[in-house]
């Protein structure tokens, strides 16, 4: 079977990735090393430099994940910067920003960047149309999961087996997984 080195720090994206990939033949594995974050307001500009990096580092085939949650009514805030704004204002704080509006539109995207040592990075992208919920809602998942709806239902509601039939990252990994 196929594996594939995944450089990241968050373990919930490799359980899925691991999950989803499983089904499609390639094993994953994590490395936590670390890539420098290019602060960049496009996330295909984050994943290749960070997969560049990371192939060269360490002197292998890599696959790197940057992923952000786009808001219409917040002119697609936080975007690139989802990280940075799940840790300084997190899911309350945003759902207060959107109180007294209608337009709760918002997508989830996340791109896959492969890359081997000395090459460019391929780039696989895959997103969901959903909304920001009302409240936060769920247990299951992680990062702004309780906030983001998929027909009436957050990916916290969902658990990983529904979220990763149709999630951001399943139709990334799902390109990604046949090259
Ligand atoms: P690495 O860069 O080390 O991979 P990270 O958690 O910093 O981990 P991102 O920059 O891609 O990864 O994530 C942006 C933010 O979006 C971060 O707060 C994540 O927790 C959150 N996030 C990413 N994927 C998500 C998902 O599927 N569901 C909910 N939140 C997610």
């Amino acid at each position: 079977m196929r594996k594939i080195i995944f450089v990241t720090g968050n373990a919930h994206k490799v359980k899925e990735a691991s999950n989803i990939l499983l089904k499609l033949g390639i094993t994953v594995e994590q490395n936590n090393c670390g890539y420098p974050e290019l602060q960049e307001d496009e996330l295909e500009k984050i994943a290749a430099y960070g997969a560049e990096c990371a192939a060269d580092h360490l002197g292998g085939e890599v696959m790197v994940d940057d992923s952000g949650l786009f808001i219409r009514a917040l002119g697609g805030f936080p975007g690139p910067y989802s990280a940075y704004v799940f840790d300084t204002l997190g899911n309350e704080r945003i759902l207060k920003m959107m109180e007294g509006g209608t337009d709760r539109a918002a997508v989830f995207r996340c791109v896959i960047g492969y890359c081997r040592p000395g090459e460019k990075a391929l780039l696989f992208s895959g997103e969901v149309e959903g909304e920001i919920s009302l409240v936060g809602r769920g247990d299951a998942g992680f990062g702004y999961d309780p906030i983001f709806e998929v027909g009436g239902r957050t990916f916290g509601d969902m658990g990983d087996y529904e979220k990763n039939l149709l999630s951001h990252r399943y139709r990334a990994l799902l390109k990604f997984a046949r090259g």
